[in-house]
């Protein structure tokens, strides 16, 4: 095997996307504004499953124009993109055969997204990654919640939701899209070494894939993910990426005008490549597939600091 980091190592940016459900409330519940994070508001807000569940059929994006997406990336000097395909909420946003509470089953839009900008990343030389959340589910039965369950739907036992609904699609993810260049583990609310030592070997047939630090059970990964942050000094002797929203929230939020200037968005790029890191920094859609003018204007600012500034 030769240096399997030699890409992920010179790349040094990245896209995050955090697109899913709770795009559709994007962080109102009941006439309240929330202050937390989008893709929390269930959680958060204690939405009942059955209630939140319903926000699938107001997911429908049509416009989502994967091409266009990996375009803009691509025209900013992103080079690998990594996607939620299942987040906290549990949500598959693919054709998942272990849960139907997938967006194939359950919006009136039908399709696998995944699938689609697997396809455009293909196309157009671009690397994608997947973001599961193994451990927290708020919605297939057993998943695991940080804090707790809140509503009696999402009782079960936490080990059937893993051999059942996590590890199948697992599976999925690894095999039904074509190459996957890095995998993005989350939150490991009661994820054991036993537990952690199940899903490990899925990945044995696939050894070229770059896995972070966030699996749970003691596996170091082969990442460090500083989350909002940039550690003063890199992290010396690991591998490291630094995950950062550009508001303030990963998943929609329609009130969030937080944003952080394309300057400082640079900056921070700039800043984490002289310490030897990646920034792996976040867009959230809007429920109908649209990105946010404000996240397209900074892409293309990046995009033009590069075209003068850039080796690649
Ligand atoms: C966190 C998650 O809980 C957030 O929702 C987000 O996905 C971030 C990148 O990781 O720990």
């Amino acid at each position: 095997v030769t240096n399997r980091m030699e890409w992920w190592n010179k790349a040094r940016f990245g896209m995050f996307i955090h697109w899913g459900v709770y795009s559709v409330p994007a962080g109102v519940y009941e006439g309240k504004k929330y202050p937390g994070l989008g893709e929390w508001l269930m959680h958060d807000a204690k939405i009942p499953v059955d209630t939140y569940q319903a926000y699938a059929k107001d997911f429908n994006p049509t416009k989502y124009n994967p091409e266009q997406w990996v375009l803009m990336a691509k025209d900013a000097g992103v080079k690998y993109i990594v996607i939620t395909t299942k987040h906290h909420d549990g949500f598959a946003m693919f054709d998942s055969k272990a849960s139907d509470w997938n967006i194939v089953k359950r919006t009136p839009y039908g399709k696998d997204v995944i699938k689609m900008l697997a396809d455009a990343c293909r196309k157009y030389g671009m690397k994608l990654g997947f973001y599961y959340s193994q451990a927290n589910d708020w919605n297939n039965p057993g998943g695991a919640a940080a804090g707790g369950h809140w509503d009696k739907k999402q009782d079960g036992s936490f080990d059937e939701y893993l051999d059942k609904v996590a590890i199948p699609q697992i599976k999925e993810i690894l095999n039904n899209y074509g190459d996957v260049a890095e995998l993005w583990w989350d939150v490991p609310t009661d994820m054991t070494k036993e537990r952690a030592a199940k899903i490990t070997p899925l990945l044995a047939a696939h050894p070229e894939i770059v896995t972070n630090n966030r699996l749970g059970g003691g596996v170091q990964g082969d990442l460090e993910t500083p989350e909002q942050y940039i550690p003063a000094t890199g992290i010396p002797g690991r591998n490291w990426e630094t995950c950062m929203t550009m508001n303030d929230t990963w998943g929609y939020k329609t009130y969030d005008d937080h944003w952080k200037s394309s300057q400082t968005l640079i900056r921070n790029l700039v800043d984490i490549a002289s310490k030897g890191g990646n920034y792996l920094l976040n867009i959230g859609p809007k429920p109908t597939g649209e990105v946010p003018e404000p996240i397209v204007d900074r892409m293309k600012d990046i995009g033009a600091w590069m075209k003068v500034n850039s080796e690649a």
